[in-house]
């Protein structure tokens, strides 16, 4: 939060250009964005349209403010080292925008003359490219072929008017910065709106990083990651996507990283109606349940929320529903002692100090690549000595269900001590949005995980009523997304 502020402030003080400019909220944006088209359209479609689109959220991720200066809408990124909490307690150093990572989603209206000040407060060049954008070339981002970087402490101010509509993002063109988290969602909305008309609009970013225990910062040459994102949180941190039973719904998943996701949603078929392009011909919606989203790429799904309940939304690959999945971490927490001499971090392999990238670590922090992952210990997946679980601090640690003689079995353990009731926290990531889940529910959510809750009319209320007296006591001690001019 406080990075916002200073963010805000900065922008006030320094740039100047927000001296006299009133900061947007998203609702504003919505009622701005639509005020140009008003005047050239017939007044009754004009409200038909408002009627007939639902902003899209991005659960966990604000809105990008803008200004509007005649008739370009000014957005004002900045990229920047950014602290985030993934999980209670686990606080990585990302790069991202504006505080955020990913950054800040940016919503426009199809026909929007945009203007996009982009200003490095990185340690390093960057250079932001528009993802599937139509836009002069200059205008494209991409280093050493359009423009020179954008360097440390530097500026570039892209514009340009957007034609297309769908789900498209920005990210950094620089491939290493990108797997430090720096990616945004860039949402153009249909001159007519989409047909059949929605009730709930969700955008979620895929994002992965390999963090080892002990260590904040992602190790941007691995090619395995052990944190898997949805909108920078894992599960259970996630925040589920609340809905109404019956109403349609739509979710536009963007996937920028070194991995392919196949997305299921239980409960319900739905169709792909977007992808990175825009809206795709309904004569190509042929039903499906889990949609495959590339690098690079997006996908909207539709569905109606005709079935009641808290329905899993995920990511298939297993080992994307794990948290700081580290080889020898479970093994060693577990054998009766430290190997002679050494202490618990030593012992397990854990590095003490310099980031993951630094000279005296470099790329041997591989978990088990091979070549240079020497920094770990060979470990087999020892047997599992149930006594009674070492506690930490929020967590409800209980004693696994396992057989009497489940040690004879082999391949034992596999799931008996990563996930389940060793790992519930439901406290730790109570939010409104949570309310009414089944007790220890958060020990089976981790990584690229969340719920689709399908709630009947006087739950869904409840939740909200819990959300709006939350956001009460927030707006009295903190600053809120988008709102944060309200405190400077
Ligand atoms: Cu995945």
């Amino acid at each position: 939060m406080s990075n916002r502020r200073g963010f805000l402030r900065n922008v006030l003080a320094g740039a100047g250009i927000f001296a006299s400019a009133k900061v947007l909220s998203a609702q504003e944006m919505q009622m701005h964005g639509d005020m140009p088209g008003m005047k050239m359209k017939a007044k009754r479609e004009t409200v038909h349209d408002r009627d007939a689109s639902v902003l899209p959220e991005t659960p966990d991720i604000p809105n990008l403010p803008f200004r509007l200066d005649g008739n370009v809408k000014e957005f004002h990124l900045i990229a920047e080292p950014v602290k985030q909490e993934i999980v209670p307690g686990k606080v990585v150093d990302l790069w991202g925008y504006n505080g955020s990572a990913p950054g800040p989603t940016i919503q426009v209206n199809q026909g929007d003359r945009v203007r996009l000040i982009v200003d490095n407060h990185l340690p390093e060049a960057t250079s932001m490219h528009w993802h599937g954008f139509e836009v002069p070339v200059e205008m494209d981002g991409a280093p050493g072929a359009s423009q020179d970087p954008i360097a440390p402490g530097g500026r570039f101010v892209y514009e340009f008017t957007l034609q297309q509509e769908g789900t498209y993002f920005y990210h950094s063109h620089m491939a290493m910065q990108e797997m430090m988290g720096m990616i945004g969602a860039f949402v153009m909305h249909p001159k007519n709106a989409y047909k059949p008309r929605v009730d709930k609009d969700f955008v979620i970013i895929l994002q992965e990083y390999a963090i080892l225990p002990n260590i904040t910062v992602p190790n941007s040459m691995n090619m395995e990651f052990n944190w898997l994102t949805f909108n920078g949180k894992a599960g259970p941190a996630t925040t589920p996507l609340l809905v109404r039973h019956g109403e349609r719904v739509r979710i536009r998943l963007i996937n920028l990283g070194m991995d392919h996701h196949p997305i299921p949603l239980h409960g319900h078929q739905f169709v792909v109606t977007g992808t990175e392009g825009g809206r795709q011909p309904e004569s190509t919606w042929g039903p499906g349940n889990t949609v495959l989203v590339g690098v690079a790429q997006s996908r909207d799904v539709e569905f109606v929320a005709n079935n009641p309940g808290d329905w899993m939304l995920h990511c298939h690959l297993p080992h994307h529903m794990m948290n700081q999945m580290s080889s020898m971490v479970g093994p060693m927490s577990r054998r009766k002692g430290m190997p002679a001499g050494l202490d618990m971090e030593r012992g397990m392999g854990m590095l003490r100090q310099g980031n993951a990238t630094s000279e005296e670590n470099g790329p041997s922090l591989g978990r088990g690549l091979g070549v240079g992952s020497t920094a770990e210990q060979t470990m087999s997946n020892s047997p599992l000595k149930a006594g009674n679980p070492v506690q930490h601090q929020g967590m409800q640690m209980g004693k696994p269900e396992v057989s009497k003689d489940a040690n004879s079995v082999p391949g034992f353990p596999q799931d008996a001590f990563m996930e389940g009731p060793m790992m519930a926290m439901d406290q730790m990531v109570d939010k409104p949005e949570n309310f009414g889940l089944r007790p220890g529910w958060s020990g089976f959510m981790a990584g690229m995980m969340t719920f689709v809750r399908v709630l009947p009319q006087d739950k869904y209320n409840q939740i909200l009523e819990l959300r709006k007296k939350q956001e009460g006591n927030k707006s009295m001690k903190m600053d809120m997304p988008g709102m944060e001019h309200q405190h400077e």
